[in-house]
């Protein structure tokens, strides 16, 4: 019975989001508590080589101080990337549904995630992690948008539906390869042997978090001194 009250007040509340979003063009409740925000982490990317080639990972992080019911994240993004994937792997989020729809062609995406048994109870982490290809050089900006249906950034619990801050992802790319473990300005065949150490003989751990992750796919394994390798005899 629980269960159904919860669909229910569910129901509800994503009537009351869908209707305040289209007849008032934003959620209806101010948001309660401290102000709720959805950002960006520490992105990881590398772009190289001639043709140039690259990847660039984008983490959704993001804050609430309500339980959540509801989470709906619309983004646009401008610059020299096309959209790979959206990842939730690792996400604090354990929703009942997930919605992602992509439009490449207007460079539009619409993450939706529900949660009709449990709340998610307020907090701070990752929300996803989005995977882009990089084939130039250049500015890259991803904000918040209006997807096609109209939906709007917003969050929603048992209090209604609210819009939570958003602070917008901003990045200058250029040629560059997460490579340099040991922190010295330099990514050379020190930094392939420090990686090796690290993962076989329990040397010490690269010195910034995001650059022992060299082929950005957000794990550190022997594929990155490989990348590594191949990057250098290729000559940088
Ligand atoms: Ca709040
Ligand atoms: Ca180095
Ligand atoms: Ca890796």
């Amino acid at each position: 019975m629980k269960k159904y009250k919860q669909i229910i007040l569910f129901l509800i509340l994503m009537l009351v989001l869908g209707f305040c979003s289209m007849v008032f063009g934003q959620v209806c409740l101010a948001d309660p508590g401290e102000p709720d925000t959805v950002l960006f982490g520490d992105a990881c990317y590398y772009l190289y080589g001639q043709p140039l080639e690259g990847k660039l990972k984008v983490p959704i992080v993001f804050f609430h101080d309500q339980g959540l019911m509801c989470i709906r994240v619309p983004l646009v993004w401008s610059g020299p990337i096309i959209i790979d994937s959206v990842s939730f792997v690792g996400s604090r989020v354990e929703a009942d549904t997930v919605v992602v729809r992509i439009d490449s062609l207007s460079q539009k995406l619409s993450i939706g995630m529900t949660m009709y048994y449990d709340t998610l109870p307020s907090g701070r982490g990752l929300l996803c992690n989005l995977y882009f290809t990089i084939f130039d050089t250049g500015y890259v900006e991803i904000d918040t948008a209006f997807y096609q249906s109209g939906s709007r950034l917003g969050f929603c619990g048992h209090v209604g539906a609210w819009t939570p801050q958003f602070v917008k992802f901003q990045m200058d790319l250029v040629p560059f390869v997460a490579g340099d473990v040991n922190n010295d300005g330099e990514t050379d065949i020190v930094d392939a042997v420090y990686l090796v150490n690290y993962l076989f003989r329990d040397g010490p751990a690269p010195i910034r978090s995001n650059c022992g992750d060299v082929n950005c796919d957000s794990e550190i394994t022997i594929a990155d001194v490989v990348f590594l390798i191949n990057y250098l005899l290729r000559g940088g």
